[in-house]
């Protein structure tokens, strides 16, 4: 049996780390095998160009420059990671995906959804998530615990407008597709994320895992 694609999203600061440890132990107590990765990220190529990516200090790249990493990076992830994992019947769960590329470079950057959506094709050949936890938070509330934590990285020097396109570019897409997608509140306390985050998964998936 193959394995299970879930993925996690939101702005700056949403508290995805911390649901990626709820997502991980709530499918370990089940008996499910995980297999916990990143984007950018995920293989060695892939985090050469995170750290590209997030980089201040080297020449940014231009949008499209963005947009063709971020893909570049993704199809080494696919073919080395995420499709490998899931055939082996072990569960994926991945810290952003195209969503990300979507809201970041499609809506943020202003590339629109027709680039993003042809790579999508390219790279992905239908493959997508089986659930995308959607963390929603005001982009005010994120950056500022985000900055409560680390130095700003090249995302999290945008504009408030930014993260306002970013934001509705999550919310749009889950609202388009609300089988795939759970929205969360991320604003609420920590316990209360985590019992929506169990009751999304639960919806998904106890009947394949009790
Ligand atoms: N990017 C892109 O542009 N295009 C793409 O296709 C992809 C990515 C895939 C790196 O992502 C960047 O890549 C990202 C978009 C771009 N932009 N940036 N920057 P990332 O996911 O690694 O980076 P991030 O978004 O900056 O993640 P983050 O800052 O690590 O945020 P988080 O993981 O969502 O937050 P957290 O560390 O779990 O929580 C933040 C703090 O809030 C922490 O101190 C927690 O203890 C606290 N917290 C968490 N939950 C709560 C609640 N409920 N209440 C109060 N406090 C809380």
């Amino acid at each position: 049996m193959k394995g299970r694609f879930i993925t996690v999203e939101g702005g700056e600061g949403a508290g995805k780390t911390t649901c990626m440890n709820w997502v991980r132990a709530w499918l370990e107590s089940r008996g499910a095998p995980v297999r916990v990765t990143r984007e950018p990220g995920g293989t060695r190529l892939g985090e050469a160009i995170r750290t590209l990516l997030l980089d201040t200090r080297e020449e940014p790249p231009v949008p499209m420059a963005e947009l063709l990493l971020v893909f570049a990076a993704r199809a080494q992830h696919l073919e080395r990671v995420i499709r490998p994992t899931l055939a082996q019947g072990v569960w994926v769960l991945c810290d952003r995906f195209t969503d990300a590329t979507y809201a970041y470079q499609g809506a943020g950057r202003g590339l629109g959804e027709g680039p993003v959506a042809l790579l999508e094709r390219l790279v992905q050949q239908g493959l997508e998530p089986d659930l995308t936890l959607v963390l929603d938070l005001d982009p005010a509330a994120g950056l500022r615990r985000a900055r409560n934590r680390s130095a700003p990285d090249r995302f999290e020097r945008e504009a408030a407008d930014f993260y306002r396109r970013v934001r509705a570019a999550y919310l749009e897409r889950a609202r388009r597709r609300p089988e795939r997608y759970a929205v969360i509140d991320a604003a609420a306390p920590p316990e209360a994320v985590r019992a929506a985050v169990e009751r999304a998964l639960a919806e998904h998936f106890s009947g394949e895992l009790g």
